[in-house]
């Protein structure tokens, strides 16, 4: 099947150094070329050569033999790197230290998220936890994480055998995927409490992210807003409904529990079979509302456009992916799921796709300084596609809540 996100796009931008060709080859994911985003930490690595200098300070027992990009993330540089004999292959990822603040934070939750993973899997008798969660690789003077210059470097091994979906058609593997996003959950569920730290503050709460919108609607620093005024109103509308779950929080109902939130089909690793493996891209787990992990995977795997589709039309619910992975998630979560998050689970979906039409919508009003974009529209055309599916969402609402009340 064809990947779901992305299309052939790979117009340049101004103001791009146009001799630095690597760069521009190295943000070349799939179909993308990446070639603009004011707060990615350009420049970077202008060669192989550099990039093998910087692998080689990480203790990789084996010799790198090539590095290519890997992934389709927008907001961290991935690459993988081959290794030469029997030894697996490793990711190296250059982190975005201006999304992530504190580095020395977020590569301390990860080593403590990983461990205490690793500790239950080989309780549970598992035979190869190197398949079911990532492994950070040190520095070799054994730090978490490499600076280098301005940048910040980390390596991790690739997990043996694994492949990634950027979309799925088939409930199995939501179902599967149900399973796996709320293990992860409840096997993070018994870590005492302040064991993770806030890696980007309030980053998935929607009363702050509405307020950042507010504020760049006012200053609208580069004159964008007239042209998407009427979607900009069309949000606004609902802000009040949307902050539900922050208001349920604050009045002692509705918990924070770790959470991954960054849920997308694409941080789930699947096997040969396609039986999930291992949850990825761990940057942002911490306390959050279950109901955001929920709502992130329908916004991406349980839609049947892409994420920026330039095809409005194809943007919709796929109502059987909906149903599998509600089934999964609620068989996986038994243990822990109040009856308040599990009604909730429905709003959810709704409002990981109306914060993605605001942050989306947000950056493009900003100037374009968050998000990695391949043309200079891009984030104008994730925010409608978005809203395209918040619309859909919300037309089957009452049939989401419906279901999730039989379960
Ligand atoms: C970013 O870089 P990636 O694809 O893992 C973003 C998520 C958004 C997503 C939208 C740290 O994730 O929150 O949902 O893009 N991550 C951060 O596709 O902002
Ligand atoms: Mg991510």
């Amino acid at each position: 099947m064809l990947a779901k996100y992305g299309h052939p796009i790979t117009r340049e931008m101004p103001g791009k150094d146009s001799k630095d060709l690597f760069w521009r080859n190295s943000c070349g994911f799939g179909q993308f070329s990446y070639i603009w985003s004011a707060r990615s930490i350009s420049p970077g690595p202008k060669n192989m050569d550099e990039l093998m200098q910087i692998a080689d300070r990480f203790a990789i027992p084996e010799p790198v033999v090539r590095i290519a990009p890997l992934g389709s993330g927008l907001v961290n540089d991935t690459f993988r790197m081959e290794t030469s004999g029997e030894g697996p292959d490793y990711v190296l990822q250059r982190i975005n230290h201006r999304v992530f603040r504190d580095v020395d934070l977020l590569q301390q939750n990860i080593e403590r998220i990983t461990s205490h993973i690793r500790g239950k899997l080989i309780e549970e008798g598992e035979k190869e936890p190197d398949r079911k969660v990532v492994r950070l690789i040190p520095v070799r003077d054994g730090a978490l994480y490499l600076k280098e210059g301005e940048n910040y470097w980390r390596v991790m091994v690739l997990v043996p055998r694994s492949r990634t979906h950027e979309s799925i058609d088939d409930p199995r593997l939501a179902y599967d995927t149900g399973v796996a996003f709320g293990h992860f959950q409840s096997m993070l569920s018994d870590l005492p409490e302040g064991a993770l730290g806030a890696t980007i503050p309030n980053f998935h709460n929607i009363e702050f992210r509405l307020e950042t919108f507010k504020e760049t609607i006012d200053r609208d620093p580069k004159g964008r807003l007239a042209e998407v005024r009427w979607l900009v109103d069309e949000l606004l509308v609902r802000g009040k409904s949307m902050c539900r779950a922050e208001e349920l929080h604050r009045q002692g109902v509705l918990p924070k529990r770790v959470s991954h939130c960054d849920t997308k089909i694409n941080n789930v690793l699947f096997d040969e079979e396609d039986r999930p493996l291992c949850v990825i891209d761990l940057d942002t787990t911490m306390p959050g509302f279950v109901i955001s992990d929920f709502g992130d995977f329908i916004r991406t795997a349980g839609n049947t456009g892409a994420e920026d589709d330039l095809d409005l039309d194809r943007v919709g619910v796929d109502m059987a992916i909906f149903r599998a992975f509600s089934q999964g998630y609620i068989a996986a979560t038994a243990d822990f799921l109040t009856p308040i998050e599990k009604e909730l689970l429905p709003f959810g979906a709704k409002l990981l796709t109306y914060m993605q039409t605001v942050r989306f919508l947000t950056d493009y009003l900003d100037g374009d300084n968050y998000y990695k974009i391949a043309y200079p529209t891009h984030n104008r055309q994730r925010s409608l596609a978005q809203f395209r599916l918040l619309q859909r969402i919300e037309e089957r609402e009452q049939e989401m809540a419906d279901f999730i009340a039989s379960l």
